[in-house]
């Protein structure tokens, strides 16, 4: 499931993992990037991106690919985001702001390359909750997670812009459309999953 930062990944998935259904969820591990070894990285990265965004992206990578390892087999795999999440928008976004280099860039991308030929981080289908990037700005500022307090609209416009240029040309994306109620949003993520099931 791709959206926007505080589109309200969360609140879907959890939704779906309160209705029952048999899936294997995968939130993100936000509590792992905000205490790796008791280094706040998320933070790190929001203070100094200039010094910390590979660092950060090597580790959301790290995360995604030991989630992967414990995806069954047997059922449906519902991940709020992706390693490709991280490649095509967030390390992307982070070369044009020139947090990284672009040797940096290339090199992430090859790891996911590699680690992509042997782990099951490929999504086989795509839910792209779309929400503008000014509601998400809103809900951002309500919640006011610490390390996001410096976050600006244009960085969620830029990511905006990022994620639909690589999921709105793909063919196996379903968008939703974020201003619907929580409860539609999610009987339509359970009957896109069906049909793919
Ligand atoms: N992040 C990042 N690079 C990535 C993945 C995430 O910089 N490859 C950052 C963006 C956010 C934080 O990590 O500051 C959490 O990301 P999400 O947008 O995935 O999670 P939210 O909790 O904001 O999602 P939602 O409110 O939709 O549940």
């Amino acid at each position: 499931m791709e959206a926007n930062i505080s589109a309200g990944k969360t609140t879907i998935l959890e939704l779906l993992a309160a209705s029952g259904a048999d899936y294997f969820i995968e939130t993100e591990p936000i509590d792992v990037w905000q205490n790796f070894y008791g280094f706040n990285v998320l933070k790190s990265f929001y203070e100094n991106p200039e010094s910390n965004a590979l660092m950060f992206q090597s580790l959301v990578e790290l995360t995604f690919t030991k989630a992967s390892l414990k995806f069954p087999q047997d059922k449906p795999v519902i991940s709020e985001r992706s390693f490709e999440t991280s490649v095509k928008v967030f390390m992307e976004l982070a070369y044009q702001n020139r947090y990284i280099k672009c040797s940096e860039k290339f090199l992430l991308e090859e790891w996911y390359e590699v680690l992509k030929s042997k782990f099951h981080i490929e999504p086989t289908h795509f839910i792209y909750l779309r929400v503008p990037a000014e509601v998400c700005f809103q809900r951002m500022k309500k919640r006011e997670r610490e390390e996001e307090n410096e976050v600006v609209l244009e960085y969620l416009q830029k990511i905006e812009s990022l994620t639909d240029d690589w999921l709105l040309r793909k063919k196996n994306v379903s968008v939703i459309d974020g201003n619907r109620t929580q409860e539609e949003i999610k009987s339509e993520v359970v009957s896109i999953i069906n049909q793919i099931v």
